[in-house]
């Protein structure tokens, strides 16, 4: 049961029949939206984490490095970086206020986190003026305490207080109601460590030597006009998402200072190409990015980091998607990535199989806040245009 969400604006299981598609709730004003920040228990304090301050994105850092996200056996934790948190976080349109903290009042110390940042996002016909709520975290000693549903009111209640009614967010867990849920691929690149860490086994029949000929990847790139993006790229690549992500039901709609934003160069953060077409200079045709997300291995006694590179946009048109991803995991191949990973999303089906992708456990649930689809159904894998870090 949930004792929570059943009190949310959220599609609930049972839901169904001829329910339109748009809000849940009633619409409301923003001056009726409480005032008050909600009350934490008696020793916690609100904080607002600004993240231009490098000692504050060092304990939002050190908070998620400890207690965020671990796989079902607890072997790994996902281990965002410090300036990954910042690119990700100080996005076009950030407001400091929605980097919500939660701190022990004697001692100062950061034992919660929530944030959102804005995103105008499709679904189906009508596009929405939202949020994306991301890195939910309260300290392992601080669990099972009820704090979370007081985070997640509270980053509701200061997003509603700018006239923004809807959210989008993604979680591992079951939870009322996802609108899709996807499965993460993998791709070895070092395949040697990955055995030797748990990732992954050695699949019988198959020796270390013929697992590691078997992964192996080109020395070199295949598609002619591959480059890193530039800025200047913007304009083109503004036309090629926004046209190319209308083909699913769910998918971002990007201004030019978030394309800018989210399709640059940071190494170790946000890796970008584009294809310049040799045929007309200074035309772009396609587009693939991967952003990077490294895990802590835990307890294991030489590896410490797993090196993980996550598949972000990509728009295949001159050359087939498979090309254009196979060419990226050779780049992250060569920068020293171990694993390039993948959800079942978009069009990614295509080159699963050929690319030697092997499929993850655990699921990503995709969730809208106060929004849901017509007769409270889901959609498939392959209309979800929209990826989250
Ligand atoms: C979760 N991941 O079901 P019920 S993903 C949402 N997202 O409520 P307590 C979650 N809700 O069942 P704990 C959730 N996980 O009674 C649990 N819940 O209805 C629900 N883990 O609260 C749960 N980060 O405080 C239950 O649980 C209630 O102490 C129980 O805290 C939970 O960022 C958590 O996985 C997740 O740090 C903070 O376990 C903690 O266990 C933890 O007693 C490791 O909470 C890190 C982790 C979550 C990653 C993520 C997306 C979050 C989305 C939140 C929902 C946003 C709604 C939209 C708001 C804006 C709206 C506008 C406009
Ligand atoms: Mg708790």
């Amino acid at each position: 049961k949930y004792v929570f969400w059943e009190t949310q604006p959220v599609t609930q299981f049972n839901e169904g029949g001829e329910i339109e598609e748009g809000p849940i709730a009633a619409p409301r004003a923003v001056d009726d939206v409480q005032a008050q920040p909600y009350c934490l228990p008696d020793s916690f304090e609100w904080c607002v984490c600004n993240l231009n301050e490098d000692a504050v994105v060092q304990e939002v850092y050190e908070l998620l490095s400890n207690n965020y996200v671990e796989d079902d056996d607890n072997m790994f934790r996902f281990k965002y970086s410090a300036s990954f948190l910042k690119w990700c976080l100080l996005c076009p349109g950030h407001r400091l206020e929605w980097l919500i903290g939660v701190r022990v009042k004697a001692s100062r110390k950061l034992v919660g986190f929530i944030s959102a940042i804005p995103a105008n996002i499709r679904v189906n016909t009508k596009t929405v003026a939202m949020v994306e709520i991301n890195f939910l975290c309260v300290h392992k000693k601080l669990r099972a305490k009820r704090l979370a549903p007081v985070l997640i009111k509270e980053i509701t209640r200061r997003v509603n207080k700018c006239d923004i009614w809807q959210a989008a967010y993604t979680a591992g867990v079951l939870l009322p109601k996802p609108v899709a849920t996807c499965r993460y691929y993998h791709r070895s690149l070092n395949p040697r460590k990955l055995i030797d860490v748990g990732f992954s086994r050695l699949a019988p029949r198959m020796t270390m030597a013929r697992t590691i000929k078997l992964f192996k990847l080109p020395g070199t790139t295949a598609t002619p006009g591959l480059r890193e993006c530039r800025q200047d790229d913007t304009p083109q690549l503004v036309e090629l998402l926004n046209a190319h992500l209308g083909l699913y039901k769910l998918a971002p709609m990007f201004t030019p200072a978030e394309v800018t934003h989210w399709f640059q160069n940071i190494d170790g953060v946000i890796n970008t190409f584009v294809v310049e077409s040799p045929d007309a200079p200074g035309r772009v045709t396609d587009m693939v990015s991967f952003y990077t997300l490294p895990s802590s291995i835990l307890g294991h006694p030489q590896h410490t980091e797993l090196k993980a590179a996550y598949l972000y946009y990509t728009i295949a048109l001159s050359v087939p998607l498979r090309q254009l991803v196979s060419d990226a995991m050779v780049l992250a191949a060569a920068r020293g990535y171990d694993v390039f990973n993948a959800l079942d999303l978009m069009q990614n089906e295509s080159f699963l199989r050929d690319l030697k992708f092997g499929q993850g456990d655990g699921q990503l649930h995709y969730y809208l806040f106060n929004w849901r689809l017509a007769g409270g159904c889901s959609m498939a894998p392959q209309d979800v245009g929209l990826v989250l870090m």
